[in-house]
């Protein structure tokens, strides 16, 4: 395994013990929600989202310790959204994370209401964080509130993304949608990574903007994935985008137009971090990784 592999392999594990300790057992009563929720989350997930977070607090210096929960509750948060994605009222989807989708095993109404769950547990985690200063947990939270609903978060772009169905709209309104439903959720684990280590203001603007970067990135390389990979790979359904005539970035310029745009903007989050004088190294072999990535 290379170096990077390692580290996303140990973030993973780390991760998985802390929401193994914030997520009630499946014995909890009422015992079906929390299976469900147990489900969802337990599966076959790559976990990047917290493993950003931790790369970024760690190249600012943040003890692990206080990084863990943070990141757990990105996880539960990004775990919540694939739920409610999957429903029938949304995409409609039978697989995820290599296994039957939350509402195909569980019912409709508890996949809605182990999404509403993880995400008010994921708020509670940070509040309840005993190793950060209540005014690093308020801006934790408001921080990532905001990055989840709207007028600039996740659910905003889920609903561009609903509304765009089927239509042709413009390259500026793709990138918004994937701004939005995608970019804000990555871009905001970056810099919660970069608030709980004290970095600096300047610290903070160029890796929220390389997290910005890589945001897009990743759903550009989704993008390119849903055309170019196999269900059984991904762990979900493949060429989904074309069958539900999705917005997406091969629709718009075939797929190697796409892929040279891929490695435009990883040259791009790669040059934001040479603005400041940092450790880059664990940071651009995530930019890497992610240009690279095979599910
Ligand atoms: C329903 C509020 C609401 C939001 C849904 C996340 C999302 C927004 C929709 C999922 C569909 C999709 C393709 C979104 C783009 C973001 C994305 C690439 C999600 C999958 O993230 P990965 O690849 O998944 O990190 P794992 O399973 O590895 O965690």
């Amino acid at each position: 395994m290379n170096e990077l592999k390692i580290f996303f392999a140990d973030c993973a594990r780390k991760v998985d013990e802390k929401l193994e300790s914030l997520v009630p057992s499946a014995q909890t009563e009422p015992k079906k929600l929390h299976e469900t929720i147990r489900w969802s989350l337990f599966a076959d997930g790559k976990r990047f989202r917290p493993a950003l977070l931790l790369a970024v607090g760690e190249t600012f210096g943040a003890p692990e310790n206080n990084l863990l929960q943070t990141a757990a509750a990105i996880e539960m948060i990004h775990t919540y959204s694939l739920v409610h994605d999957d429903l029938p009222a949304m995409d409609n989807d039978d697989l995820r994370r290599g296994r039957a989708t939350c509402h195909k095993k569980f019912g409709e109404a508890t996949a809605i209401l182990a999404g509403d769950v993880l995400q008010t547990l994921a708020f509670q985690a940070i509040a309840d964080d005993e190793s950060l200063s209540a005014e690093i947990r308020v801006k934790l939270v408001s921080e990532i509130a905001r990055a989840a609903g709207t007028p600039s978060g996740m659910v905003t772009g889920q609903q561009l993304d609903l509304e765009a169905e089927g239509k042709g709209v413009s390259i500026e309104h793709l990138e918004k949608i994937h701004h939005n439903k995608t970019g804000a959720m990555i871009s905001v684990a970056a810099h919660a990574g970069a608030i709980i280590a004290g970095a600096s203001k300047k610290e903070i603007e160029v890796v929220t903007n390389y997290a910005a970067q890589i945001g897009l990135l990743f759903q550009i390389t989704d993008d390119l994935l849903d055309v170019t990979q196999t269900t059984e790979v991904l762990g979900k359904t493949a060429g989904k985008d074309v069958s539900a005539e999705k917005a997406t970035y091969p629709a718009f310029y075939g797929l190697d137009k796409t892929r040279k745009l891929a490695e435009n903007i990883h040259a791009q989050a790669c040059r934001e971090l040479e603005k400041i004088d940092m450790e880059k190294g664990l940071l651009c072999e995530i930019a890497d990784f992610i240009l690279n990535r095979e599910k």
